[in-house]
């Protein structure tokens, strides 16, 4: 039986529903959702995607504007009241004028695109697209739903005493120790497991880790809930069908798990993802080799809990209020521009791969899946380095300073050529961890691939013309993501 709040939050969907529909039928809107870890190139890709469409840039693959269909994009205001803008403009000032990245984001934004087409057939339209920005690790929530406190507990503490992990928990796992669950509550010790489990969390998700696998996903990125209740918790030690007694520290940490499920994980699912028409999500694969084959199996276990999110077939955690109505999903591993192109199709596989996995265990009903490999803006060109008597297919860019290779230091000024390594062709013996060495189980310079951060490239500008961003396969992306809207 649904309960009355259930009831009430079905009526109150409904009629969004039915509003959003209404607006739909005069003005066609696609909501197109942008995830991805966090530093996995979010940001970068929405700025670079307006970019092209409000410029025009140099999308060949995207057939309606290669082909001149399509006759103006330009941003219009923001849809949502309680939905922070994404701030496209200083994003891109930084891109271009000051070559830089733009500054890590931590809540969700928007932007709204209006663009005016022709239709195939000769017809003018006006498809409007809502671009949606949210963190990835707020999907990793989703199972928190179905889970009670002392299973959370039981995972998340197994999870800790694993692999890499177990170093990184230490400090957590020495204080979790002194810990009674039984004895009355304590908000002091609380608040130092909550901040010492938030270090483990972080800690896990360093350069040289890249750990993907981290719920609650708040807890890196609280925003304006940051030192509230329901963010100060953390898992202890119960058994995982125990109860607890009331005054006790363990149900004063039940009471906030809940909480967090009420006030954030819920909130989201209803009033975000509910709501999304096309998803891409964007993979950051290069990073977890950079940190070796524990990186990988957690964003592989990530991802899979990602796409967990869009199974629609069977009943899942998902009730039918969250459930989204998503019919195009794209996984991209971004930053390619980091590989030559000869390894362009074998990041394709890796991710693919991943994917594959996970999309046969999920019945995605009705939605198409497709994977590619981009670089949202890029920031490298192609060279060929005579190293010996063998040529090296090697990329050149100017390297963000403080970035070191073989012992030199760059100071961010300087282009240079590099070989980050080969993607290693056999994937079975790169995901079983056989050869394949990364960053978190040696010293850099031993690691079998290694990728350099460059600067954003350096464009100029033709007389008083914007220059395009330079990208690799983006065109692709948006040709599936919203392509078949614009025919
Ligand atoms: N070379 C290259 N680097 C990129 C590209 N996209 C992103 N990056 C790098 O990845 C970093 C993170 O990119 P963002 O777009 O800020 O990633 P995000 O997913 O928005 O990150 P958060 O806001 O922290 O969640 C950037 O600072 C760049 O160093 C790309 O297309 N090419
Ligand atoms: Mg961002």
């Amino acid at each position: 039986m649904p309960s009355l709040s259930e009831l009430v939050e079905e009526a109150r969907l409904s009629a969004r529903a039915l509003l959003d529909y209404g607006d739909g039928l005069f003005n066609p809107t696609v909501r197109l959702g942008v995830t991805g870890l966090s530093r996995a190139g979010k940001t970068v890709f929405i700025t670079a995607l307006v970019h092209g469409l409000t410029r025009g840039g140099r999308f060949p693959v995207f057939e309606s504007l290669a082909t001149g269909r399509i006759a103006k994009a330009r941003l219009a205001p923001q849809p949502d009241d309680a939905v922070p803008r994404f701030a496209y403009e200083e994003h891109l000032r930084t891109l271009i004028d000051e070559r830089r990245w733009p500054n890590s984001t931590t809540d969700i934004s928007e932007l709204r695109l209006v663009i005016d087409y022709q239709r195939a057939s000769g017809a003018d339209r006006t498809l409007t697209l809502d671009i949606v920005d949210y963190p990835g690790e707020w999907l990793l929530d989703l199972p928190l739903l179905n889970k009670s406190y002392e299973e959370w507990s039981a995972e998340s503490l197994a999870l800790s005493r694993q692999g890499p992990r177990r170093t990184l928990a230490a400090a957590f796992h020495t204080h979790l120790a002194t810990l009674d669950a039984k004895a009355p509550e304590n908000e002091q010790a609380t608040l130092i497991a909550a901040r010492l489990f938030t270090d483990y969390l972080r800690a896990c998700r360093d350069e040289r880790f890249a750990m993907s696998l981290l719920p609650p996903g708040r807890f890196l990125m609280p925003g304006n809930l940051a030192g509230s209740p329901a963010l100060t918790f953390a898992p202890l030690d119960v058994a995982s069908d125990g109860s607890a007694p009331d005054g006790s520290l363990w149900a004063m940490m039940k009471r906030r798990y809940e909480a967090y499920k009420d006030v954030v994980v819920r909130p989201f699912f209803r009033d975000h993802f509910s709501r999304l028409d096309r998803q891409i999500v964007l993979v950051d694969a290069l990073s977890a080799f950079n940190a070796g084959p524990e990186a990988l199996h957690d964003l592989e276990a990530a991802l899979a809990g990602i796409l967990d999110c869009f199974r629609i077939g069977r009943s899942t955690i998902l009730s039918t209020l969250f459930r989204p109505r998503v019919d195009r999903i794209l996984f991209a591993a971004t930053k390619a521009d980091h590989l030559h192109h000869l390894s362009h199709d074998r990041l394709e596989d890796v991710l693919r791969r991943t994917v594959t996995k996970a999309v046969s265990r999920s019945e995605l009903a009705g939605a198409s899946v497709d994977v590619v490999a981009i670089a949202a803006v890029r920031a490298t060109k192609e060279a060929l380095v005579q190293r010996g008597r063998d040529k090296l297919p090697s990329i050149l860019g100017t390297p963000i300073a403080g970035e070191v290779a073989n012992g030199e230091t760059f100071d961010g000024e300087t282009e240079v050529a590099t070989f980050p390594g080969d993607l290693p062709t056999d994937l079975d013996g790169l995901f079983a961890g056989g050869s394949f060495r990364g960053l978190s189980t040696d010293a850099a310079d031993k690691a079998d691939y290694r990728f350099l951060r460059f600067r954003p490239p350096l464009l100029t500008r033709d007389g008083g013309e914007e220059p395009a961003l330079p990208h690799i396969r983006l065109d692709r992306a948006l040709q599936f993501l919203i392509g078949d809207r614009l025919q």
